[in-house]
Order: structure tokens, then C-alpha cells, then sequence
């Protein structure tokens, strides 16, 4: 299947107000990850850490309505870089946050890659703001926004074209806190949400299905990108905007067995581990036990 993992921590913290998530990629390294992908016989190669600006302020800017955006758009364009440089080895890209706008970076990589790249976004939050309508000013909130093409255009149209991801091609999963704005986002652009009440009533074998479907039907790549406030956070507790009523360990970990059965998936992130806010290492642990079943570990 994937012949060698390319891993590169991406610690952007400044896209969110609390201090902590750029200790993420090392979390989850500290939680075991290279043992497990040994066990599984991966081939891997670990990068180390993007080197990314980490001084940011709390506030907005009042012209453009966003914290820190020439910082992290600069982290990001770094993030794009190396993102490249693994592609260009042939490696599988698996890309540890940092908070989640380190996906405007791989994204604006990876969509170069592929006729029509599809993405599977797991996260309690949709993160379809833009300047104009987020309540915070936090890029992180932007993310999907950013890759679709809307918001500002320092975000847009890094490193390519303005619009990386055509909105069918996306695929939303454990949604259970939408702003108003991203409701009309998702409905103006016809985005799939799997939201938790839908998870509820069809059960998660239903919904991963059918994304796989989905998804194998319109594209030729598919990123994860695995938000880890998409689990309920009686599992993941370090993290910092925790949504109560989230998919279980269980079905999360249901999921990313079905889509390791797929082999739809080409390239994979996870972010928003923040160890400072954790009890203990367990979110990182628990976001390692996701990727092991990504990669093929069984469990009963
Ligand atoms: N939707 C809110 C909160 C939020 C988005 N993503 C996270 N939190 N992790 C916002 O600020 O855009
Ligand atoms: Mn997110
Ligand atoms: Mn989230």
C-alpha cells in the first residue's frame, strides 16, 4: 500500500488563542507512534518539526478582522514547502499539528498532486469561517474555508490557485458546533456534513461508508484531516475548543479501520493536540491509536 511514510511536525500555535497545541507533534511522538508504525511494518522517515513564527498576539487587526495572519501565513507557506519536498520523494505525507490551520499549508500543496483531491474533514467544527463572518479572528476557524476558496486572499491563493477543493469533494464528519455563517456556507456550496445527530441515527458504519463511496466516486486522492476535538472529549480532553457529545474512541477508531480497508486515503494530518491542557498524555495517545489503525494495526 504506501510504500514509505513521509512525518513532519507542523506546530503553528498563533492560528488559536490557547498556549500549548505547538507541542502537539511532539505529544504524539512522545505517545509511541514510531513504535507502532515499526510494529506494523511501515517504512517511515520522521522530518522533524517545520520551523514556524511562534510570536502572535491576541488581537484582531481591525482591517482585516484576523489574528496573526502574515504569521501564519508564513508558517503555512513553510509547512507547503516540505509538504512538497515529500511528495516529490514519493512518500505518503503525514503531517502532526500544530492547530488546524496548518491544513491551508497542505492542502495548497497537495491538491497540486492530484486531477481532483478530496478531503475527509473529522472535527466538531466545520472550520468554514472567513474574516467577514467568524466571531474569533482565529485562522484555525478558517481552515476549510480558506481551501475551498473563500476568505482572505493571503489564505486563498497560497502557493496555487484560489481554489484548491471543490466544495462536492469534501466531506464533513462529527460536526456538532456550526456558526451561523458556515451553516450558510454549507448550504449556499451543497458541502456533505455528517453531523453527530446524523451519526446517531444512521451509526457510523453507515455514515464512513458512505463517505468512502462518496468520495471514491468524484476524486483520485483523499485527505484526512483529523481535527482530534472531532472525539467526544471524555477521550480527548486536550484540546481547546472541546465540543461534549462527540463520536466515541470506538466509533472513531470504526472509522479510520474502514478507511484503512478503503485505501482511499493519500495523505493524512491530525491536529490540535494541546498536551498542556490534557490529563496526562492521553489525547496524544489516543490520536497515536488512531493512526496505528490508519495504517493497519487490528484491535478487537
Ligand atoms: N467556530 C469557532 C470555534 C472553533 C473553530 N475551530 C475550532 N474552534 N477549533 C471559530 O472561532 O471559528
Ligand atoms: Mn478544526
Ligand atoms: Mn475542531
Amino acid at each position: 500500500m504506501k510504500n514509505k511514510l513521509g512525518i513532519i511536525g507542523a506546530p503553528i500555535t498563533i492560528a488559536q488563542p490557547n498556549m500549548g497545541v505547538d507541542l502537539g507533534p511532539d505529544a504524539i511522538r512522545h505517545a509511541g507512534l514510531s513504535d507502532r508504525l515499526k510494529n506494523l511494518n511501515i517504512n517511515f522517515e520522521d522530518y522533524g518539526n517545520v520551523n514556524v513564527p511562534m510570536k502572535g498576539t491576541n488581537e484582531k487587526d481591525p482591517k482585516t478582522n484576523l489574528k496573526n495572519l502574515k504569521e501564519v501565513t508564513e508558517g503555512n507557506k513553510s509547512i507547503a514547502n516540505t509538504v512538497s519536498d515529500i511528495k516529490k520523494k514519493g512518500e505518503f505525507p503525514l503531517i502532526l499539528g500544530g492547530d488546524h490551520s496548518i491544513a491551508i499549508g497542505s492542502i495548497s500543496e497537495l491538491y497540486k498532486h492530484y486531477e481532483n483531491l478530496g478531503v475527509i474533514w473529522y472535527d466538531a467544527h466545520p472550520d468554514l469561517n472567513t474574516a467577514d463572518i467568524s466571531p474569533s479572528g482565529n485562522i484555525h476557524g478558517m481552515s476549510l474555508a480558506a481551501s475551498i476558496g473563500l476568505g482572505h486572499d493571503d489564505l486563498v491563493s497560497m502557493n496555487g490557485s484560489s481554489s484548491k477543493i471543490k466544495p462536492e469533494n469534501v466531506v464533513i464528519i462529527g460536526a456538532r458546533s456550526i456558526d451561523e455563517g458556515e451553516k450558510k456556507i454549507i448550504n449556499e456550496r451543497g458541502i456533505k456534513v455528517y453531523t453527530m445527530s446524523d451519526i446517531e441515527k444512521y451509526g457510523m458504519e453507515h455514515v464512513i461508508n458512505e463517505s468512502i463511496q462518496y468520495l471514491k466516486e468524484r476524486t483520485d486522492g483523499v485527505h484526512l484531516s483529523f481535527d482530534v476535538d472531532g472525539i467526544d472529549p471524555a477521550h480527548t480532553p486536550g484540546t481547546g475548543t472541546p465540543v461534549e457529545g462527540g463520536p466515541t474512541y470506538r466509533e472513531t477508531r470504526y472509522a479510520m479501520s474502514k478507511l484503512h480497508d478503503s485505501e482511499v486515503l493519500t495523505s493524512i494530518e491530525v491536529v490540535e493536540v494541546n498536551p498542556l491542557l490534557d490529563d496526562g498524555n492521553q489525547t496524544a495517545e489516543v490520536a497515536v491509536d488512531m493512526l496505528a489503525t490508519l495504517f493497519g494495526e487490528k484491535y478487537l
